[in-house]
């Protein structure tokens, strides 16, 4: 068998010297794929496969939180199943999103992962890289990057009108539509790639797909393809939702330490709040922390109070400032409690009105300083007013919001009761609507 490869290493060896080129395109027995391919004697020399995505760009940051974990579980399958070779996550940076308007924070492109999560936590389920480094590790000596294979995923729309959902991958012709974002010259591609212009690809092909992340597995061709990115990655579904799996890549997701601690000393000061009184100690390491339900959290009630294009967007179900006033107001009274912390995206005078409904209780919100505001930008600022939301004794969050989805998450992870986490903003005091309860699998 060693004989055998080291016989066949020297024969693409031979035949790309023949050719000249060092990364001249060889054929080999390609057993991911029905035919014979092509490939790049590079990829034989290193087993080091990247894979790349990128999403829709008018999703919002916590949504895109969820294709992670979709992509989390899918590579955490494949390493288990495809042990020939070293898989790699590369991990998209942030920027341009559509809710992160402020304009004194500097730059909000280009933004690292490291910014707002622990990556050794990441790193602990599955391996990850920060795009500088997959950069480093994969550029040319001009450095130019060229990705072997980038795919664009569609939906496909006949499944939507006739509702009859079965799983698709099929490769087709791409339409200008599907390219409108890319830009061609001689069949190079550059742009989108995040905003870098140093990434290009000559090969795109369009997807018609439809089923869970790990049908990609046969997309990636890993004697052909050092390199392949999926775009529109959010059309990919979940591996297996709310399952244990998908429970451990969604704890493996903890914030950047700074952040919990601005959150923490935030409670500390302003909210009477402490891990110690409160039964919210948790280990430093993810992989340690178990199954319990018995966080009381600190004094307060905290409320994910959505706003801005869910006043339109969600009507159905966004109460009025003074009718979510009195949700709380009843609430609060009942739980005994008299701080609330206000987590939103309103404008200033929205939490001004808010707070006049309730003047017999303490009403805060946090205010970021300009070192938190510059550093950690609107994404860090989101961050930690999650983090503040997730140790309140008792929260109440915005219907169909994934912004509240991930309080929730993140409430189950430390344990506490569901009672204490399941509870959204109704239309009015009697209409409410209904919300499912994905609570945690140890
Ligand atoms: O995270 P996100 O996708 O949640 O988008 P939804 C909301 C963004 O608005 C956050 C800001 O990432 C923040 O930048 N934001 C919202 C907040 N609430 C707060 C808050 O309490 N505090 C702070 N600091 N920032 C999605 C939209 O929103 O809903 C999609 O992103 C779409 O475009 C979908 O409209 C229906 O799930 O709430």
């Amino acid at each position: 068998m060693l004989m055998f490869k080291v016989v066949h290493i020297i024969i693409l060896i031979f035949v790309c010297i023949v050719n000249g080129n060092e990364l001249e395109v060889c054929e080999v027995f390609d057993k991911y794929a029905e035919n014979s391919k092509k490939c790049s004697i590079r990829n034989n020399f290193t087993q080091k496969r990247y894979i790349l995505y990128d999403i829709n760009p008018p999703e919002g940051f916590n949504l895109r939180r969820d294709v992670y974990v979709r992509l989390a579980v899918f590579i955490k399958k494949l390493i288990e199943r495809d042990k020939e070779y070293e898989w790699q996550l590369v991990l998209p940076p942030w920027g341009n999103l559509y809710h992160w308007r402020h304009h004194n924070t500097g730059l909000q492109e280009y933004l690292f992962w490291g910014n707002f999560f622990d990556i050794t936590s990441l790193q602990k389920y599955i391996p990850v890289i920060e795009m500088y480094k997959f950069m480093e590790e994969y550029s040319s000596e001009t450095k130019e990057i060229q990705l072997d294979c980038v795919y664009i995923l569609q939906n496909d729309k006949e499944m939507f009108k006739t509702g009859k959902f079965e799983d698709k991958n099929e490769v087709m012709n791409c339409t200008n539509d599907s390219l409108q974002f890319f830009k061609s010259k001689q069949h190079i591609y550059t742009s989108p790639f995040w905003g870098y212009r140093n990434i290009t690809t000559w090969n795109v092909k369009c997807l018609k797909f439809h089923g869970t992340a790990s049908y990609l597995y046969q997309n990636l061709k890993p004697i052909q393809y050092r390199s392949v990115m999926f775009d529109h990655m959010e059309i990919a579904l979940h591996d297996e939702y709310g399952s244990k799996e998908y429970w451990k890549a969604r704890r493996s997701m903890r914030y950047n330490s700074e952040l919990y601690n601005i959150a923490k000393n935030y409670r500390k000061t302003f909210l009477n709040s402490t891990d110690k009184n409160d039964n919210t100690v948790r280990p430093l390491d993810w992989t340690k922390e178990e199954n319990r339900r018995n966080a009381r959290g600190g004094p307060y009630l905290a409320i994910h109070f959505r706003r801005r294009d869910f006043i339109i967007g969600h009507k159905e179900s966004i109460p009025t400032i003074k009718n979510a006033a009195s949700q709380l107001r009843e609430k609060m009274d009942k739980l005994g409690l008299t701080v609330l912390f206000v987590a939103t995206d309103g404008e200033q005078h929205e939490f001004e009105e808010l707070k006049s409904y309730l003047p017999q209780y303490k009403v805060l919100k946090f205010i970021p300083s300009d070192y938190v505001m510059n550093k950690f930008k609107d994404g860090g600022v989101a961050i930690i007013d999650q983090i503040i939301c997730s140790y309140a004794r008792y929260f109440i969050g915005t219907h169909e919001s994934t912004f509240t989805y991930r309080i929730q998450e993140d409430r189950e992870i430390i344990g506490f009761l569901p009672e204490t986490t399941f509870n959204t903003l109704c239309k009015t005091n009697k209409k409410c609507p209904t919300t499912g309860q994905w609570q945690i699998v140890w």
